[in-house]
């Protein structure tokens, strides 16, 4: 099977090209179509694309290296080939006949150009000198000589009218089935008229755009030919001096002031594969995106071969870019931005959750979460990303208490108090808020300060039909355990009803979470960011306990306190659930 060779095509007055990239490697797999390599000149960036499906046996072009109408770039052997070398041979011959003729006429036609656009300068150079006082002239941005691009589509227009841009801006995106090209600026100002929009057809010479230049530029002023020769000797671009990645559309991002810190490579690679090595390059070259979203993508650090394409045919557009860039910034952040003094995110990317028709397994029904579900689902995703978690596991001996409760609880309820273990609990949590200072605290932002909080203020989880809600029982230390039980019946029950008001589940120190009347035997809960600690109280039960010389039946209550550890070690930790315990163990201490 013989390899084809894959040439420059007729690339119009473009001569010495530098190769900007090579796109693919020699042994890769290629598809007919799949841009193989980017050249870029003064006037245009285009990608040359493989001419049939198959393998790339050779590469003859290395990035730097200029290049021509007809060069050789690569070697390929074309997955289909019949073994009928000589029809393709013949076809070859007949292309490169045509390419020949094609390029005589174009040098002719290039002959006239030139001796038009001298014109043209001429009197460009009259009107730039009248300019150089202030004001801009309109000038025709022209579709460049584009070889034998003929009737080419538009495929995307990278400006707005009234967009301001710089000289090399690219504007419009040019496809044809023999390469995708960016048209650029020709000069620095503002677009007063687009003549084109997407899906037009266009060819050499045709008004793309009206271009206001920037005061008393007269290297804008003359059109593609005569800004062509002012770039020439101010052109940005060598290799490891990749140009800023200015976008079309007026307003927009210049993405190196805000990059992302985390997917992929870092904001300031552009141009250079080799920084890439997070992003998968063989995807990334396959990606169906122009020139100047691909170094976009490139220069931001964001993998093409991760993004779904919205354009045409799936054509990866800079939306695309930023749509995944946002995304997968949040996806790191997490809810941290909604959370206000909460710590800065940590990083690591998340993987996104897997979208999946969970109806291919059998028959579903899909409800959207109530409100309070989607809040507190975000805001526990946080705090679990946010926080460094231990829970520290103990018990209580509430035999004492429990026959106290019992004891009172008919004529508390007399008195229209329910007093249930949690009034204990809270009273208990108070006098720990109130021993280690620290429980009561919170870290400033910067995560270098620590706020004391000489209030104690709880909150306690209360599963609601509509998900669970935190209502906050204030100055808990200056309360006592009727007063405690009555507020938390109170706010327990309207939270249920949904007639909490928003400022009762504000300002907690400390949290608490009883799932003591549902039932288990341990738990890690989850805490509540800016606070440092929660504890999680199971259901109590009866435990034989050795006394010395004997084992006693003893009411037993497993406790769980999870900290945030930036705040809390772990021996502090085991203190205060010892305290906790030793307080519920002896009402008389939790009383007093
Ligand atoms: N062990 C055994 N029984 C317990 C108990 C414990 N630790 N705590 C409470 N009970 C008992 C109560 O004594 C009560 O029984 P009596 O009526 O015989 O006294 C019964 O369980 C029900 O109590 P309650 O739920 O009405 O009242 P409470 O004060 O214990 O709890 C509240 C109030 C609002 C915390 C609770 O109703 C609730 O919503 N709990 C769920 C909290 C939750 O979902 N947490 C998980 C959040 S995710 O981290």
């Amino acid at each position: 099977m013989a390899a084809q060779e894959i040439k420059v095509p007729d690339i119009g007055d473009f001569d010495e090209v530098e190769v900007i990239e090579v796109l693919v490697s020699e042994g890769d797999e290629v598809e007919e179509e799949q841009p193989l390599i980017t050249l870029e000149s003064d006037k245009a960036t285009l990608e040359v694309p493989s001419s049939a499906a198959g393998k790339i046996t050779e590469l003859k072009v290395a990035e730097g290296d200029k290049v021509s109408e007809g060069d050789v770039i690569a070697m390929l052997e074309a997955a289909d080939a019949s073994g009928d070398d000589s029809e393709d041979e013949a076809d070859d011959a007949d292309t490169d006949e045509e390419a020949e003729d094609d390029s005589s006429s174009a040098d002719d036609e290039e002959e006239a150009d030139a001796s038009e656009s001298e014109d043209d300068d001429d009197s460009d150079d009259d009107e730039a000198d009248e300019d150089a006082s202030g004001g801009g002239e309109n000038v025709e941005v022209k579709v460049p000589d584009i070889g034998d691009f003929d009737e080419v589509e538009v495929i995307e227009v990278l400006v707005a009218e009234g967009d301001d841009v710089e000289e090399e801006q690219p504007l419009i995106t040019l496809e044809s089935d023999k390469a995708t090209l960016e048209v650029p600026s020709s000069g620095a100002g503002k677009i007063t008229e687009l003549k084109v929009s997407e899906g037009d057809k266009v060819s050499e010479g045709d008004v793309i755009a009206m271009l206001e230049t920037a005061g008393g530029d007269k290297k804008a002023s003359g059109g593609n030919k005569k800004s062509s020769e002012s770039k020439a000797d101010s052109k940005p671009k060598k290799d490891g001096e990749p140009k800023p990645p200015k976008r079309g559309k007026s307003g927009k991002d210049e993405p190196q002031d805000d990059a992302p810190t985390q997917p992929a490579a870092k904001a300031g690679d552009s141009g250079d594969s080799s920084k890439l090595k997070s992003v998968d390059e063989d995807r990334f070259n396959k990606a169906h995106a122009s020139p100047s979203v691909r170094k976009y993508a490139r220069q931001i650090g964001a993998d093409l071969g991760r993004i779904e394409g919205s354009g045409r045919k799936g054509r990866i557009l800079e939306e695309d870019v930023q749509t995944y860039v946002r995304k997968t910034l949040e996806q790191v952040q997490g809810g941290a931005s909604a959370g206000a003094g909460s710590a800065p995110a940590g990083g690591g990317g998340v993987p996104a959750q897997p979208d999946i028709d969970y109806s291919q397994f059998g028959e579903v029904e899909t409800n959207e979460l109530p409100r309070i579900r989607k809040l507190s689902a975000k805001a526990v995703h946080r705090n679990w990303l946010l926080i460094p978690h231990v829970t520290q596991f103990d018990t209580a001996d509430i035999t004492e208490m429990e026959a106290f409760r019992q004891a009172n609880k008919e004529k508390a309820k007399a008195d229209g108090v329910k007093l249930t273990p949690l009034a204990f609990m809270l009273k208990a949590a108070a006098a720990a808020l109130r021993e280690f200072p620290d429980l009561n605290s919170s870290l400033t932002a910067d995560c270098e300060h620590l706020v004391h909080k000489h209030y104690v203020h709880i909150a306690v989880a209360v599963d609601t039909p509509n998900g669970l809600l935190m209502p906050v029982l204030k100055n808990v230390d200056q309360k006592g355990i009727y007063q405690i039980a009555r507020e938390l019946d109170d706010l327990s029950g309207r939270a249920r009803e949904g007639k909490l008001k928003g400022d009762e589940m504000k300002g907690a120190c400390f949290s608490i979470s009883s799932l003591g009347g549902v039932g288990g035997t341990a738990f890690t809960p989850i805490v509540n960011s800016p606070e440092v600690g929660i504890l999680g109280v199971s259901k109590h039960s009866w435990q034989p306990v050795w006394n010395g010389s004997e084992f006693e039946p003893r009411l037993i209550l497993p406790l769980s306190l999870s900290y945030d550890h930036r705040v809390i070690d772990g021996a502090k930790a085991a203190r205060i659930t010892g305290f906790l315990s030793e307080k519920l163990s002896d009402l008389r201490t939790l009383l007093l």
